[in-house]
């Protein structure tokens, strides 16, 4: 990489302050500035004690010795504990009241419903862990997880947690190919699949995906199948087994481990810049510490609430914040199997109207789609029961912001844009929704404990307002612990980039009241004529302008500028694409940021490369603005037909 300083760029400017209501403070576990300011204080000063206080709300079989041991870039916490996730998050709560508490409530796309207590959620859990151990699973022994947004899935990873196995998801969109990849770099034992799952209406083929896969799998031995869709299936003798036959065959009596704290818990996923993803190894007490408190705090989690994030299991924020600190918490955890606009593009209004949602925790790719499908789909629901609503992936433009307080949250929802990674495990700048006043698109400032920065390459604090790398100072709680299998890239990629500190591979700038603004990956900064701009921004612009419903923007090298910014548009159902309409929405770009960002070409497209995951893939958007055509890897895109009308659309 190269040595430059950053000067990346940033020209937004959004005035607008949203202090949280008073009604909401009242109620809030934290009440105000003054309150959030002193912790904030403290846990400065004295990090490992803030980190160690909040630890003893959790149940430990054996209390640590060291809360922190660090040599860098390699983090321990809690050491010499002894602790086990699936104890908290299950057997906790069954002493107390909670036992009867609805822990999961679950809807598949098809309508089907299912609610699990606590005791219920324990007594399945407990069977499963059984289960696996007859396969022979052992503790510290690799499962991988390939299945659908049901119950089972929260019910294998608390199972392998409760037993010390390290669960790999892998989510269940994800090809044939890459679930080869990513069992063979763990070295998975076992897998455990469902027959199918539903998406919009189809049954999306889990166990015929298993079956090419685990022709290229040598560490397999045992395949177990949940049956979701009925659909018939092929099941191989003596490798595959019927979850629900295993299940009758064990008792509901299975002990936690008792674990160290940095066993390893999970392996997941996630793409870097080289074309091999990276499996990000997250360990137990710490990443436990740092999801149970983020969740209370940042969602102001209740008792009586009934609290829904969105995400697929498949992704960190469904770990962390459907299963992990949601459970860990006591708390109703809402699961919906499918997507948005099935069967109508009301799906979501009509969960969070029938199940009397109270936190809606979404993407901003998603609130983009509602705001397209139109308001009317909201509007036709009584959406009272919302308390407050949250936003994870990726920057939101404060277009997206303003349309997500005002018709979903009514005006009173205080909004909390968190800003984290699967790298870091839990949240990591955020408001507090009691305490913190937003500003739309700010993700507001670090959490208690987090030593947030903006630096330059050379590690230099960049001042306010200017441009820089995002980076964290001082090691957390729930940090990667390594690459699995590459420590030598754990070290290059986080670690070395600026020697000793964390590097998030963001861009972001901090304004005059120590507000964050996250400007999105580095690689999707583009530098026109020597300023670097976030292409965040020149969405932003972009989506701000009323024919426009999403934006992606990326850089076309150019001779004179360096690079020249191409756009990529999808316009709301209401417009239709001409000539006329580039020039003015240039116009707009130019008139929001300045001409420097207007955009050389503006092409129009019904919709965008994503991941499945919602991200939009902006890798394949440069290389149709640059060649024409797409000759890199595109295994994690949602939908392939999108590349085919990018390039008709270039054709026309
Ligand atoms: C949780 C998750 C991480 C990347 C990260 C950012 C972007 C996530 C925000 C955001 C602006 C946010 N994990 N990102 N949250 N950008 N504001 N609130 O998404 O590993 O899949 O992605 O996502 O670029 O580096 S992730």
């Amino acid at each position: 990489m190269s040595t430059v300083t950053t000067n990346i760029e940033s020209l937004a400017h959004e005035e607008r302050v949203f202090p949280p209501p008073a009604s909401f403070s009242q109620k809030a576990h934290l009440k105000s500035m003054a309150e959030l300011e002193r912790l904030r204080r403290e846990a400065y000063e004295h990090p490992e004690e803030f980190w160690a206080g909040m630890a003893q709300e959790l149940y430990w079989f054996r209390k640590w010795d060291k809360v922190l041991q660090w040599e860098p870039p390699h983090a321990q916490w809690f050491v010499g504990g002894k602790i086990n996730i699936s104890y908290n998050c299950l057997d906790r709560h069954l002493s107390t009241w909670r036992g009867n508490k609805a822990a999961l409530i679950w809807e598949g796309e098809p309508g089907d419903m299912r609610t699990l207590t606590y005791q219920q959620l324990h007594r399945e859990v407990c069977r499963f862990a059984n289960v696996l151990k007859r396969a022979g699973v052992q503790t510290g022994d690799r499962v991988a997880l390939y299945m659908p947004l049901i119950p089972e899935l929260a019910i294998s990873m608390l199972a392998c947690a409760r037993i010390g196995a390290t669960h790999s998801v892998i989510f269940g969109g994800f090809s044939s190919t890459a679930l080869i990849d990513r069992i063979n770099d763990a070295s998975c034992k076992l897998v455990v699949t469902a027959d199918g799952g539903w998406r919009r209406g189809s049954e999306v083929k889990l166990k015929a995906a298993v079956d090419e896969a685990l022709k290229q799998t040598p560490s397999v031995e045992t395949c177990i199948v949940v049956r979701r869709t009925a659909v018939p299936i092929h099941m191989e003798a003596g490798r595959d087994h019927w979850w629900h036959e295993l299940m009758e065959t064990v008792d509901a009596n299975c002990p936690a481990e008792e674990l160290d704290s940095e066993h390893p818990l999970f392996i997941l996923y996630t793409s870097g810049t080289t074309g091999k993803p990276k499996g990000i190894l997250h360990t137990t007490a710490g990443y436990l510490v740092q999801t149970h408190l983020t969740t209370k705090w940042v969602f102001d989690l209740k008792d009586e609430d009934v609290y829904w994030c969105t995400a697929d299991i498949g992704w960190v924020t469904g770990h962390s914040y459907v299963v992990y600190g949601p459970l860990s918490n006591g708390a109703t955890v809402l699961m919906y199997e499918g997507a948005p606009n099935h069967p109508e593009p009301d799906r979501f209004w009509s969960i969070v109207e029938r199940h009397r949602v109270n936190i809606l925790y979404t993407a901003p790719t998603a609130i983009r789609a509602f705001i397209k499908w139109g308001e009317q789909w909201p509007l036709k629901h009584d959406l009272s029961s919302l308390r407050l609503l949250g936003t994870v992936g990726e920057p939101i433009n404060p277009e997206a912001w303003m349309w997500y307080r005002e018709i979903i949250g009514k005006g009173v929802c205080p909004i909390v844009d968190t800003w984290w990674q699967t790298e870091t495990g839990a949240i990591m700048i955020t408001p507090l929704p009691g305490a913190t006043a937003t500003k739309p698109g700010s993700a507001t400032k670090p959490f208690p404990g987090i030593e947030a920065d903006v630096m330059t390459r050379d590690g230099k604090s960049v001042g306010a307002n200017e441009g820089g790398y995002l980076v964290i100072k001082r090691p957390w709680p729930s940090m990667l612990r390594t690459i699995w299998g590459d420590d030598d890239r754990y070290r290059e990629q986080y670690w070395s980039q600026i020697d000793g500190i964390y590097f998030a591979g963001d861009g972001a700038r901090v304004d005059e009241d120590g507000y964050f603004w996250i400007m999105g990956r580095i690689d999707d900064v583009i530098n026109v004529s020597g300023h670097r701009l976030g292409t965040a921004e020149v969405e932003s612009a972009l989506v701000s302008h009323a024919a426009v419903a999403e934006a992606a923007v990326v850089a076309r090298p150019d001779e004179l500028k360096g690079s020249a910014i191409i756009a990529f548009v999808t316009l709301e159902g209401t417009h239709t694409p001409s000539d006329q309409l580039k020039e003015i929405l240039r116009a707009h770009v130019t008139k929001e940021i300045g001409a420097l960002a207007r955009p050389e070409e503006i092409r129009f497209s019904d919709m965008l490369p994503k991941t499945r995951s919602g991200k939009i893939m902006r890798r394949l958007l440069r290389e149709i603005a640059t060649s024409g055509s797409v000759a890199g890897d595109v295994t994690t895109l949602e939908d392939f037909s999108v590349l085919e009308k990018l390039r008709a659309e270039e054709e026309c």
